[in-house]
């Protein structure tokens, strides 16, 4: 029977026209595996986080060296399509600083660090405001009057960092006890 070897020549010819037409002509190149590997982390940014950040109207609850602590509050805006993450911050005029949350039990409102800091949503904000997140200064080395000017430290979880201008205000509120009742820290008198 003559047929199989001419089955075998049509078959050849079929996997030879599959292998060019999968081969393109360069027009899907971009779809294809890169060497070099740049586009390998879909997850890489372009820029540092720190770059997609600002925080509008940044001001500081005035206080003293006795008060001991204060905190910053504003308008996190993060500009940029991708989400970031403030995860400490750090005040010229402060000993310790932390990201702190507000939580409110009955008429109870007490301050503790936030877990995970301060996630700021791609082309969304987070406000920064009496009772609720805010950078909490601990341990004040100056008097912070109002009209003063100070600059606070941000650093995002990819490392990178900005600075904001604050100007301190007189406030009545954001009181709030700190958990566990810290307020005498140091005792070196
Ligand atoms: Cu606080």
């Amino acid at each position: 029977m003559p047929v199989h070897p001419r089955t075998r020549v049509l078959g050849a010819v079929l996997a030879l026209s599959l292998a060019l037409t999968g081969c393109g002509d360069g027009a899907d190149d971009d779809a294809g595996p890169r060497e070099g590997g740049t586009e390998e982390d879909g997850a890489t940014r372009d820029s540092p986080a720190a770059d997609s950040l600002t925080l509008d109207d940044p001001w500081i609850k005035a206080a003293t060296v006795e008060d001991g602590m204060t905190a910053v509050f504003g308008e996190m805006v993060n500009d940029g399509d991708q989400e970031v993450t403030v995860v400490a911050a750090s005040h010229e005029d402060a000993d310790t600083v932390e990201l702190h949350e507000v939580t409110t039990q009955g008429a109870d409102a007490t301050m503790r660090e936030r877990e995970g800091g301060f996630p700021i949503p791609a082309n969304g904000t987070l406000p920064l405001e009496p009772g609720g997140n805010h950078i909490m200064l601990m341990g004040l080395t100056t008097d912070l009057e109002p009209g003063a000017e100070s600059t606070v430290t941000v650093e995002l979880s990819d490392g990178s960092t900005t600075t904001f201008t604050a100007v301190v205000k007189e406030h009545a509120g954001a009181n709030e006890e700190y958990e566990g009742d810290h307020e005498d820290h140091g005792g070196d008198h």
